[in-house]
């Protein structure tokens, strides 16, 4: 029996993540190959004429899977009967913007999308938020769509994961499948701690923890963890732009699990609202391991942080808060 449609919206749809993004929404990279679907794309009245450019570039992708698309700046369009959501769209930093204003701007944009998703989107809608600060946007935005479980609201580290994922094929010389169970704890910014103490990498037909090579062990604490903390700043800085095709497919990659599950023991990284797991402080999305199944995300449990572990999750998990009270602040205003 044919697959019943589903509407997948994606915000900031006139912006360089989602020219990638789409694409591979359509081909059916995410949601499986037999997986008909409805794009809305919202974005800013004055990119009105940008997306016309995309929405005509979509159809002439000729992509059997693509039953229409809907282009709008109105979020009670775009947000209508969605089943998932891609909430890529923010504001930009802009030279001499304080964190704190950036911040602020963004939590208004949340705010709002958060009540449409709550009015028009289905209850079972899966929301991945990517525009930053990515983890308290989706705090907000599922503080304001109160009739949405707050499991159905994630943030992006998965680009961080796949940066330190292949930060360790490129050392053990392996394929990037041979690589698994790296992870990112906390926040998508530059307090977020990679941590490659459980990874494990497939080498002539033998696995090995990454932690027990002696060899490696000053480079995973030191260069390791910095290179994929500034990978986006280096990237900026060769490119003038940043990250798109790589957000992009991360993207995909964090909403594929979702949807479609993760297998056996490969655990993966997303920013899930914490229940306090690792000691970490309740209600905040911060990002963990997880398992996923029939579409319901679980912490990975019982693994052992050491000093330096705690101290870097401590360090992360006090940046969210922060950054939680601010929101909360702004949102009163
Ligand atoms: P662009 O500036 O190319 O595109 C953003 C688009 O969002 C623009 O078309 C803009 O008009 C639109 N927009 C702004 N306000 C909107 C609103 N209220 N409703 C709908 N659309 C709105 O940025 P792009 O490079 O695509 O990046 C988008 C976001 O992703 C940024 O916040 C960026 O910081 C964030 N990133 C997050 C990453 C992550 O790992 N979580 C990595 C990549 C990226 O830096």
């Amino acid at each position: 029996m044919p697959l019943e449609p589903i509407r997948v919206v994606v915000t900031g749809a006139a912006g360089q993540i989602a020219y990638s993004l789409l694409y591979q929404l359509a081909k059916g990279d995410v949601f499986g190959p037999d997986q008909p679907l409805y794009l809305h794309l919202l974005d800013i009245p004055v990119m009105m004429g940008v997306l016309e450019g995309v929405v005509m570039e979509l159809m002439d992708c000729a992509l059997p899977l693509l039953l229409g698309v809907v282009p709008t700046a109105d979020p009670a369009e775009g947000f209508k009967d969605i089943d998932a959501a891609f909430l890529v769209g923010a504001m930009p930093r802009k030279e001499g913007m304080e964190r704190k204003d950036l911040l602020a701007a963004n939590v208004k944009i949340f705010k709002v999308q958060g009540q449409a998703l709550d009015q028009h989107a289905k209850k079972t809608v899966k929301v991945l938020v990517v525009g930053n600060p990515a983890n308290t946007n989706a705090l907000i935005c599922s503080k304001y769509a109160p009739s949405i479980p707050r499991e159905n609201f994630s943030a992006m580290t998965r680009l961080d994961q796949n940066r330190a994922q292949a930060q360790l094929a490129a050392r053990f010389g392996v394929g990037i499948d041979n690589v698994r169970n790296v992870i990112i704890w906390g926040n998508h910014s530059s307090t977020q701690y990679p941590d490659a103490r459980f990874a494990v990498v497939t080498k002539d037909g033998g696995e090995s923890r990454v932690a027990d090579s002696a060899a490696d062990a000053a480079w995973l604490q030191d260069q390791f963890i910095s290179t994929v903390q500034k990978r986006g700043a280096a990237v900026i800085a060769a490119r003038k732009m940043s990250s798109a095709m790589s957000a992009a497919k991360a993207a995909c990659d964090h909403m594929r699990d979702w949807w479609l599950g993760t297998t056996g023991d490969k655990y993966v990284s997303m920013g899930v609202i914490s229940d306090g797991s690792y000691n970490t402080p309740k209600d905040i999305i911060f990002s963990f391991p997880v398992l996923v199944k029939d579409k319901q995300w679980t912490i990975v449990q019982g693994l052992e942080l050491d000093a330096f572990s705690v101290q870097k999750l401590q360090q992360t998990g006090q940046e969210l808060n922060e950054e939680k009270e601010e929101a909360l602040a702004v949102c009163q205003d």
